[in-house]
C-alpha cells in the first residue's frame, strides 16, 4: 500500500477533495441562510463557521504551504484558528455571510485543482511528497463533514437530511458466539506506510498483549436498556467519581437523545422522533457511561491495543493489515461508512467485514470508547503541525476506534485514532466490552 503511482496519487487527490466537497454541499445547502449562522448548540460552531474553516485550512495547506500563493482573504485565518477561539465564542466573531463562504471555498477548491494538475507526475518527487498535505486536507473536510452532521442532530426542527436504510443483520448473526479469544503475544501497532495516515497513527510498533476476550458485536440498545432498567443509573458502584457527578448534576438516565414514553424509549433522530431500535448498536453514550455498562456486566472497555489487535492481526500470517477484512479499501459490502445511511446498522451487520475471528462491524456503524488515553506511539514526531494531535496527548482524553457511520473511508481505517473527553455524549459514540483471559 505504501507505493502507489504519481498518476494514481494525482487521481485519489482530485476524488477525495471532490468526495468530501460533495458531502460538505449536502450537509450546508439543506438549511436555510438562517440555520447556516444560527448555533444549534453551545457545544458546536454555526455551520458557516465548519464552511468557512474547512477552506481556510485547504488555504493554508495548499495553497500557501504547497503553492506558495498569497492568502486571498486577509485577516480571516485568526476568525477561522479553532485553537483561538472556543466554539461557544465563534457566532459572536466576524463571520463570512453565507454566500461568502461558499464562494471563498469554491474559489480556493479552483485554485487547489489549478495546483494539483500543475504538479508534475514525471519522476514523482514533489506530487508524492505533497500528496500527504491533499489527503490530510481531504480528511480534514471529512472530519468537518462529521462535526456537521453532529450539529443536525443537535439541531431542533423537521428534518433536512434523508438517506436510505442500512443493511439488516447477516442471517446468521443470532448464531454468532458472543465473544472471541484474541491470543496474547506481540503484533504491530499504528503504521509506517499507509501514505495518509496522520501523525499520531505513526510509526509502526511492536506491542505486546495479554491474552483477551472480545465482543463479537457492538453493545445494543437492547443490552443497554436492561442497564438501565437494571438501575445501573443509580447505583454508583458502577462509576467512575467524575461519572458519578455527571450523571447526578445533569439528572442523566440514559443516552442522550432518549426519552421514555410508557414501558419503552423514544428518540429523536435528525428531526425524527422513533422507537429506539433494539437491535442498533448503542449510540450519544459517554465514555463514563460505556465503561458504568462494561463495569455492570462484570467487564471492562478494550484497551486501545486489544481493539487494534482485533482489528488488525491476522493470525494466519501473523501480520496487522489495514481492515479487519484485509487490505482492500472499504466497500458498501464492508461496512457502514460515509454517511450513506443516517444510523447505524443492526449489530450482526456486514458479514463481510468480519476479522478473521469473526468479530463484527469494528470499522463503520459508532465509533467504539477504548479504555485509554490518547498518548504518542513510541517514536511520534509531530506533522505537520503540533496542534493536530500532540496538544491533547495525556490523560484528559480517551480514544475512540473504528469509525462510525459519518465518517467517510478516506479518514477512517484500522490504524486511525479518535480522541474526546470522557463527558462527551453528541458524538457517534458507542462501544463494546472485552476481558482478560487466562494466558495457556
Ligand atoms: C480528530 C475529530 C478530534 O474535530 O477536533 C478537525 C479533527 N482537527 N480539525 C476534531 C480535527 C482539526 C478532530 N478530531
Ligand atoms: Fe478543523
Amino acid at each position: 500500500a505504501s507505493r502507489v503511482d504519481p498518476g494514481t496519487l494525482r487521481s485519489r487527490a482530485a476524488s477525495a477533495l471532490l468526495a468530501a466537497r460533495d458531502r460538505t454541499r449536502a450537509l450546508t445547502g439543506c438549511v436555510d441562510d438562517r440555520e447556516l449562522v444560527a448555533q444549534h448548540s453551545p457545544l458546536m460552531s454555526p455551520l458557516v463557521w465548519d464552511l468557512a474553516h474547512i477552506g481556510n485550512q485547504e488555504e493554508l495547506w495548499l495553497l500557501r504551504a504547497v503553492a506558495g500563493q498569497e492568502a486571498l482573504l486577509p485577516g480571516i485565518d485568526s476568525v477561522y484558528d479553532a485553537f483561538e477561539h472556543p466554539r461557544a465564542e465563534r457566532p459572536s466573531l466576524p463571520l463570512l455571510s453565507p454566500a461568502q463562504a461558499h464562494g471563498y471555498v469554491a474559489d480556493v477548491r479552483g485554485r487547489v485543482l489549478d495546483v494539483l494538475d500543475a504538479t508534475p507526475v514525471e519522476g514523482g518527487g514533489p506530487l508524492v511528497e505533497s500528496s500527504f498535505a491533499f489527503g490530510m486536507i481531504a480528511q480534514h473536510e471529512q472530519q468537518h463533514d462529521e462535526t456537521m452532521l453532529i450539529t443536525h442532530q443537535l439541531r431542533a426542527g423537521p428534518a433536512a437530511l434523508t438517506a436510505p436504510q442500512p443493511p439488516p443483520a447477516a442471517v446468521d448473526a443470532a448464531l454468532l458466539p458472543r465473544e472471541v479469544l484474541v491470543e496474547g503475544g506481540p503484533f504491530t501497532m499504528g503504521t509506517s506506510t499507509e501514505p495518509w495516515a496522520l501523525d499520531n497513527e505513526r510509526p509502526a510498533h511492536r506491542r505486546e498483549v495479554a491474552p483477551f476476550f472480545i465482543d463479537t458485536l457492538p453493545v445494543s440498545n437492547d443490552a443497554y436498556a436492561r442497564f438501565i432498567e437494571d438501575g445501573g443509573y443509580d447505583d454508583p458502584r458502577w462509576w467512575h467519581q467524575e461519572g458519578w457527578e455527571q450523571v447526578r448534576r445533569h439528572g442523566i438516565t440514559a443516552p442522550l437523545f432518549w426519552r421514555r414514553e410508557g414501558g419503552g424509549w423514544l428518540r429523536r433522530r435528525f428531526g425524527v422522533v422513533e422507537e429506539v431500535p433494539p437491535a442498533e448498536p448503542v449510540l450519544h453514550v459517554s465514555w463514563y457511561e460505556a465503561a458504568a455498562y462494561a463495569a455492570w456486566a462484570g467487564r471492562r472497555l478494550p484497551t486501545e491495543a486489544e481493539w487494534e489487535k482485533a482489528a488488525r492481526h491476522d493470525p494466519a500470517s501473523g501480520r496487522s493489515r489495514r481492515h479487519p477484512w484485509g487490505d482492500e479499501d472499504p466497500s458498501p459490502e464492508h461496512a457502514n461508512l460515509g454517511q450513506r445511511h443516517l444510523r447505524p446498522a443492526p449489530v450482526g451487520a456486514y458479514a463481510a467485514g468480519a476479522s478473521p475471528l469473526g468479530v463484527r462491524q469494528l470499522i463503520g456503524d459508532v465509533w467504539e470508547w477504548t479504555a485509554s488515553d490518547f498518548l504518542p506511539y513510541p517514536g511520534f514526531r509531530a506533522f505537520p503541525y503540533r496542534e493536530y494531535s500532540e496538544v491533547f496527548f495525556g490523560d484528559r482524553y480517551k480514544v475512540l476506534r473504528g469509525g462510525s457511520f459519518a465518517v467517510d473511508p478516506v479518514a477512517c481505517r484500522g490504524t486511525f485514532r479518535n480522541w474526546d473527553l470522557p463527558v462527551r455524549r453528541q458524538i457517534f459514540s458507542g462501544f463494546r466490552t472485552a476481558r482478560d483471559a487466562e494466558p495457556v
